[in-house]
């Protein structure tokens, strides 16, 4: 025993401080804030040296801070893809310089499994899915059709792609739910908000927005308060995360139902990290656990919430 593990071609020696590269996609909404305060606080607690870049929501920022880090002989390679695509040629990059690379919260559409070691994050089609579930339920007693416009996340990026092909699949037990208009606001809140404006403008009649972010929903019910509509009441309102704020505007009504997506996937990255660079085999998926709430249940737990 005691040969160094395979990972670890990258120059660590037994006892060395572990050395990671993190490519963050950029400081967009609270859920990216929170997330990458719990990839910081979990590598000071794991003695892991953190190497850190916020690419602004650039794919090409990311693709740099990945060359940047293979350059730096970190010993392992973590990031959240901004989008799906275009990434097979710098993760090819890091393989031949023997450095493992784990993917967290976003996934990539690369067919070669190869690329990375594992993909730690939520299943998004899940997410979608449990969002639809909820309006079919609620939709019931309703007779006349109900129509539904959806903010999307970043376009081409999986929580995006993924949250609407579950909405979309779950709504289709109800022939009255109908997404009369789908656009992306960027994850954020002014995209969120001006999303949200142009559909008011656009549509004399809409009952429910599904935004794919608590930042979107946020901007959409800065919108519908602006055209002299109540949001939660006049327009129903669903979205996933449940952070703070969030939480906040569904347990004063003004949100209806949230899906979380937690952003708390330090501990586990830091783990799966350890794991990778010491040559041990990890699950190649490892999906994170998360529920759902209520307006009444937002105000049992608002104050306890960590983000
Ligand atoms: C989902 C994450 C998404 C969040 C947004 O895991 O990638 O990006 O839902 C964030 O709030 O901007």
């Amino acid at each position: 025993g005691g040969t160094a593990g395979a990972g670890s071609a990258a120059g660590t020696s037994g006892g060395d401080k572990i050395t990671m590269g993190f490519a963050q996609v950029g400081a967009e909404s609270g859920w990216r804030t929170a997330n990458t305060k719990s990839v910081q606080d979990s590598a000071k607690k794991a003695g892991v040296d953190l190497k850190f870049s916020d690419a602004q929501q650039k794919q090409e920022n990311q693709i740099k801070a990945i060359r940047s880090y293979i350059q730096q002989k970190v010993d392992v390679i973590a990031f959240s893809p901004v989008v799906e695509s275009g990434w097979d040629t710098v993760l090819k990059e890091a393989k031949n310089a023997k450095i493992p690379v784990i993917l967290t919260d976003r996934a990539v559409d690369s067919s070669d499994k190869t690329l990375y070691k594992t993909f730690l994050g939520s299943d998004f089609v899940e997410e979608g899915k449990k969002a639809g579930d909820w309006l079919v339920k609620e939709s019931k007693s309703s007779t006349d059709t109900v129509n539904i416009v959806e903010i999307q996340g970043t376009t081409g990026s999986a929580p995006a792609n993924d949250r609407k092909e579950g909405f979309a699949e779950a709504i289709k037990a109800d022939p009255k739910l109908k997404i009369v208009a789908s656009q992306s606001g960027d994850f954020t809140r002014s995209g969120g908000k001006q999303v949200m404006e142009a559909f008011l403008k656009n549509n004399a009649d809409i009952d429910v927005v599904f935004a794919h972010n608590d930042d979107e929903g946020l901007g959409a019910i800065e919108a519908i308060e602006a055209a002299g509509k109540v949001p939660g009441k006049d327009i129903k309102i669903i979205t996933i995360d449940a952070v703070k704020d969030g939480m906040t505007a569904l347990s004063n009504g003004k949100i209806n139902y949230i899906v979380e997506c937690s952003p708390m996937l330090g501990d586990q990255l830091m783990d799966l990290a350890k794991k990778v660079i010491a040559g041990e085999t990890v699950p190649e998926r490892v999906v994170t656990e998360e529920t759902t709430f209520t307006q009444e249940q937002a105000k049992q737990v608002l104050a306890s919430r960590p983000y």
